[in-house]
């Protein structure tokens, strides 16, 4: 495999222009949000059984962040919990910010037990819906919550009529299960452990047996427009959302805003957001909501995976208060108590006709649907031209256990199931010093790091289903390796990347996210990405913008971004169990020419960590000692 080269292309003027179109900060007015977050072991019953969870400030879902445009935000966390905690701000930009990213050992050095750290971010031109997530393995499944940023001109600025009020729907999963251990066998290619319900902010609903009668419940004022702000925080799923007799208008999605779409099922993948308005326009009565989770077909292994429901019931009080709360605590729009019989005439609810739970093309069309708007605030236009291009195959192989080098493989227990990006899998960085550290200090340590392929090492047909199921088709395409790989590109080089996801043992989408960055989403399509037929397919007008992309079951997804936000970024499928087996890989951007095109130093107080100043200059120190740093964990 190659070592570290230069990219050729220097950063044209064009993408420095692009830049400066992107970055326009309106200081003025903008306040400062500051939040403590006590991160703490709590004992929940649900399915008539007590588990230890993980969550923030006792809640679950975790406090909502709500920010007007521009705001600055400082989250105070308090580690009192046994685990090893970072916290990520899924799809906020973060520019010239890298160090509050979040990613252990890549950003920062975990927060250990009985520690603090303090994140500082400002939230700047972005406008809808993102969240917080621990970016610890399983622990994100209870460690969440929604970062909500309003339009700085107030709500009579959005690109769509004021909603009268709004609803935060987090759709999760309930792990009746030790969360740290399932991350632990998840990185050890155990997968033996499930998801036991699903929720719906928090809440299971009534499809299951015991603690179901609590489910998420919103009363409506007939002829009213809510605003619903989808977050998928789930580790294993995509979830299709319904309401019975009403269409949602999609109006953003990853908190840009989106071409108005009319549809009546919301299909949303692992840290993705969608944003959509809600017109109580049905008759007087229960509506429920339903989350269904959806699945590859056979031959895919099939998992035990549960649909959850939520409940919209019409009010016919016409009380003065009741439409007095609008925009403020998004959280005041929800029903805490417990579901009593009998709605406003006893009526039954009426229930939604969900998909099929194998029927993955409603979602290729939902995500195929969607265009990004184009109006006033218009950040910035797709660039016309490619410095590097990329094609990333996604899939599963195998590596060869320690002790076995010569293993058998499809399924033998000599060798461990790993996903990979062009046939490598990442691994961890095994290290004291976090990469992002390494890279600012120039310690040469990047130079051991291996290179992630601009393509893959053998073309074959990607999307032929008979190398789903182990045997003799899929066999010598198996072997794989695992090692840390990253790609460095110069400030400002526009990137092209064609995702294709594979057959390779299993059919998957894969939620691909990158950190620091939004990406341009060209085209989508079903099969063998194939560039004589699908260039011409491009969209340049008015592509969707995205921090994670959805690439289609035994399809592709073809992408752009610009590398300008210096740093050292992960890029990876949101899929827990994906992620965990080394679907990933490191994004390094260089610093710019200017000084507002450079990483600043770290912050004053970076990192608390449970380490001490002496300890992180001999870290620096050994981290200048390049062969020690960062070296390959071939397995
Ligand atoms: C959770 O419950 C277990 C068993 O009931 C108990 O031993 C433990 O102290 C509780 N933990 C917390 C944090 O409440
Ligand atoms: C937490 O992080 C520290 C320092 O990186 C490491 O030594 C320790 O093993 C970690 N603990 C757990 C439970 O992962
Ligand atoms: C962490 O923060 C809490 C609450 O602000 C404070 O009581 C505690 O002393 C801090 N701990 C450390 C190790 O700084
Ligand atoms: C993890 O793997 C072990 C060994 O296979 C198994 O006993 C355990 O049930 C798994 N799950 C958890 C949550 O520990
Ligand atoms: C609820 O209990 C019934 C009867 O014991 C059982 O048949 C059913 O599968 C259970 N449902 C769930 C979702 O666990
Ligand atoms: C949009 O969705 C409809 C079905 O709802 C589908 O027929 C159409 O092909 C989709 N458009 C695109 C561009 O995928
Ligand atoms: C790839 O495999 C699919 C599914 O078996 C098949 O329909 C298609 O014709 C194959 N394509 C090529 C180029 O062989
Ligand atoms: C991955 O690389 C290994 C080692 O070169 C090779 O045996 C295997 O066929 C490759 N698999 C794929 C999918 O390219
Ligand atoms: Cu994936």
């Amino acid at each position: 495999m190659k070592r570290w080269s230069l990219p050729v292309a220097a950063p044209a003027v064009g993408a420095i222009v692009f830049l400066l179109s992107t970055t326009a900060i309106r200081l003025a007015a903008a306040a400062a949000v500051e939040h403590t977050f006590v991160v703490s072991k709590m004992n929940m019953t649900h399915l008539c059984k007590e588990t230890l969870v993980s969550v923030v400030n006792g809640q679950l879902p975790g406090p909502a962040i709500e920010v007007t445009e521009g705001d600055s935000v400082t989250v105070h966390v308090v580690n009192k919990s046994p685990d090893n905690i970072t916290i990520h701000w899924h799809g906020v930009r973060q520019r010239l910010n890298c160090w509050a990213d979040g990613v252990p050992m890549i950003t920062q050095l975990p927060i250990l037990p009985n520690h603090n750290f303090t994140y500082r971010f400002d939230v700047a031109g972005q406008e809808g819906t993102l969240w917080w997530h621990a970016h610890v393995s399983c622990l994100r499944a209870t460690l969440h919550g929604a970062l909500i940023i309003r339009p700085r001109d107030g709500a009579g600025s959005y690109p769509f009529p004021k909603p009268h009020r709004e609803i935060p729907i987090v759709i999760g999963e309930w792990w009746a299960k030790d969360l740290a251990k399932v991350g632990r066998n998840m990185s050890h290619s155990w997968f033996d452990d499930y998801s036991s319900a699903s929720t719906i902010n928090g809440k299971l609903g009534d499809l299951f047996n015991c603690s179901g009668t609590l489910k998420a419940k919103w009363k409506m004022e007939p002829g009213k427009t809510y605003l619903l702000r989808v977050i998928n925080a789930a580790l294993f799923s995509e979830y299709y959302l319904k309401i019975a007799r009403h269409k949602f208008t999609v109006v953003a999605a990853d908190a840009n805003y989106v071409t108005p779409y009319t549809t009546d099922v919301i299909a949303i993948a692992p840290g993705e957001t969608v944003d959509a308005l809600l017109v109580a326009d049905a008759p007087p009565g229960r509506y429920y909501m339903v989350a269904l989770p959806n699945q590859a077909p056979l031959p895919d292994t099939q998992t035990p995976e549960y649909s959850t429901t939520g409940m919209v019931q019409y009010c016919n009080d016409h009380s003065p208060g009741n439409g007095a709360a609008v925009l403020s605590s998004s959280r005041s729009a929800e029903e805490e108590e417990e579901d009593g019989e009998g709605g406003p005439s006893g009526d039954v609810p009426v229930a939604p006709e969900m998909p099929d739970k194998h029927d993955t093309i409603t979602s290729f069309y939902f995500h195929s649907n969607l265009t990004s708007l184009r109006h006033r605030r218009r950040r910035s236009q797709v660039p016309a031209r490619v410095d590097e291009s990329f094609f990333i195959t996604l899939g599963v192989g195998s590596i060869c256990r320690p002790g076995y080098p010569a293993c058998k493989r499809s399924g033998n227990s000599e060798s461990l199931l790993v996903a990979t990006m062009n046939n490598v899998s990442f691994q961890l960085p095994a290290v004291t010093t976090p990469l992002l550290k390494a890279h600012y200090y120039h310690t040469n340590a990047e130079d051991t790091l291996q290179v992630l392929p601009a393509k893959p090492p053998r073309v074959f047909n990607f999307t032929d289903r008979a190398f789903i199921p182990y045997g003799p088709k899929e066999g010598h395409l198996e072997p794989t390796s695992k090692v840390t790989m990253a790609r460095r590109f110069r400030h400002g080089t526009v990137v092209e990347v064609v995702f294709q996801s594979t057959a390779l043992l299993q059919g998957d989408s894969n939620p691909m996210h990158l950190h620091g960055h939004d990406m341009f989403v060209l085209a989508q399509g079903l099969g063998n990405y194939d560039a004589a037929k699908d260039v011409a397919r491009y969209n340049l007008v008015n592509p969707l913008v995205k921090n994670t992309v959805l690439v289609p079951n035994l399809g592709w997804l073809a992408l752009r971004f610009v590398a300008d936000n210096p740093g050292v970024w992960f890029m990876h499928c949101h899929y827990e169990f994906h992620l965990s087996m080394g679907m990933a890989a490191v994004f390094v951007v260089e610093d710019g020419p200017t000084l507002d095109t450079s990483l600043p130093p770290p912050p004053v107080d970076f990192p608390t960590c449970g380490h001490d100043n002496n300890q992180l200059q001999n870290e620096f120190y050994l981290a200048t000692e390049k062969t020690e740093v960062l070296g390959i964990n071939e397995v």
